[in-house]
């Protein structure tokens, strides 16, 4: 058929939509209401068991996070604990795998409820405009959180600040803007945790004021516009709505038991998605830094190595033959890595504390001039002299630990050069990453 020249045909091709100005051509060009969304998952009742869900789950990985914080940063009025060994394990562990557990939370919920980004007006007012605000930027934070979080533990640093300092400052973004996010939204929470998924019915007694119910779906309402309207039942919705988070259920669970082997032994097989597997590694534990990436393979077996102990009661050289004919010690403990991963093993080798008695006067008085040897800090220096983990310190309470090793065998055999040959720190409940390797030099911190 030949369209003869009538400009109106012409109008619906591209050139003539340019051209003309029809309502209809307009309509589609707008972006859309929030009403125009029409699934059943945009509803503040499935916006809120999600968040319910997200929100404990940040309260985890803040609160373990705080505590890994606080183990690597000691406040001088905290003390630093030693038990359970397996403390710092099982924190790490929760807040690694709770922190990707909260991916799939996140865009579920944001999926819940993007549809109120085509709100209109865009904003009400300063009240209103500072809540989009402190959203916008609950989002961010978050997002960055947890994408930057999950690189480190793939040890992928594709950006230039030092994560574990932006990382700590972003939790307290978090979690300032969401304690004020649910601050806001607590009378729709509250409405729709009351209300049930399945049927669109409120139950019995719950205020109706902050949402409207059609169709058999919640809608938040403007301020002033409280008005209910009676449940609609629709059982399709309410499907939709479950299957939904059912989905969100069984990714959470899904892909947690595919990363959490990394800590859980008996779900390292099906870790397929993990960094690491704990079994995989010399003296069957794995690596974080090699001794070739820590370039200490030459000082690390050269047999001129000595520890150097200093003290307020002197100074000490021992060899390694020095130091395997001190009473030996054993204990089982964890390497605990920051980022996630952990194994158990059997580590033997000198205490700490009986090597700090050697350099402080109270050996055999058991206190002197200078108090007892294992009331203060131990600074701890690594032949490594590139990067970041070349040094730490040991907590007077570590020091004091009967399990607080200078490691030398692990398994019944000699230390692994990667495992920190001829001598590393092992103390219970310590972050990994201050479990310190190939250990050089360690001296009383003097108060
Ligand atoms: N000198 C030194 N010690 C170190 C590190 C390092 O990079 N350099 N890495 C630490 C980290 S992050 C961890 S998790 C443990 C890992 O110990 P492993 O390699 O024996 O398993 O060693 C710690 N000790
Ligand atoms: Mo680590």
């Amino acid at each position: 058929m030949s369209r003869t020249g009538g400009r109106a045909e012409d109008a619906d091709g591209p050139a003539g939509a340019a051209a003309t100005s029809r309502p209809g051509a307009l309509a589609r060009l707008r972006p859309p209401a929030p009403e125009e969304f029409r699934s059943a998952v945009h509803d503040p009742r499935v916006t809120a068991r999600v968040g319910l869900f997200l929100g404990i789950a940040f309260l985890l990985v803040f609160v373990t996070g705080l505590v890994s914080h606080f183990l690597q940063n000691p406040l001088p009025w905290l003390p630093v604990l030693t038990t359970p060994v397996w403390g710092y394990r099982l924190t790490q562990g929760v807040h690694v795998a709770t922190g990707i557990a909260c991916i799939p939370l996140l865009v579920a919920k944001l999926y819940t409820v993007y549809p109120a980004l085509f709100e209109r007006p865009p904003v009400r007012g300063v009240v209103h405009a500072l809540e989009r605000a402190s959203i916008a930027l609950l989002v961010a934070a978050s997002m960055f959180q947890l994408l930057t979080g999950l690189f480190n533990t793939f040890q992928w640093y594709p950006w230039q600040f030092g994560f574990v300092g932006v990382h700590y400052a972003t939790a307290w973004v978090v979690v300032g803007s969401l304690l004020l996010h649910v601050g806001v939204k607590l009378p729709i929470i509250v409405t729709a945790l009351r209300a049930r998924v399945v049927d669109g019915e409120i139950a019995d007694g719950a205020p109706l004021s902050p949402g409207r119910i059609t169709d058999g779906t919640l809608h938040s309402v403007p301020d002033g516009d409280l008005a209910p309207v009676p449940a609609g039942r629709d059982p399709e919705a309410a499907a939709t709505r479950r299957g939904f988070l059912a989905a969100v259920a069984v990714t959470v669970v899904g892909l947690t038991a595919l990363t959490v082997g990394q800590t859980v032994r008996p779900l390292a097989a099906v870790s397929v998605l993990s960094p690491r597997d704990p079994r995989v590694g010399p003296q069957g534990l794995p690596i974080n830094k090699t001794a070739a990436e820590a370039h200490v393979t030459e000082t690390a077996v050269d047999p001129a190595w000595r520890l150097e102990l200093e003290g307020p009661a002197g100074t000490r050289s021992l060899s390694r033959d020095d130091l395997l004919a001190m009473p030996q010690h054993e204990a089982v403990l964890p390497i605990a890595c920051v980022e996630g991963w952990s194994a158990s093993a059997r580590w033997q080798g000198v205490r700490v504390r009986d090597l700090v008695a050697l350099v402080t006067d109270d050996a055999s008085s058991g206190g002197g001039a200078s108090g007892p040897a294992t009331a203060r800090d131990l600074s701890v220096v690594s032949l490594q002299e590139v990067g970041s983990y070349g040094r730490s310190v040991l907590p007077a309470e570590h020091v004091a630990h009967g399990d607080t090793l200078l490691a030398l065998r692990l398994e019944g055999e000699d230390l692994d050069v990667d495992h920190g040959f001829p001598a590393r720190i092992i103390a219970p409940n310590r972050p990994g990453v201050l479990q310190t390797k190939w250990v050089a030099r360690m001296s009383v911190v003097q108060a």
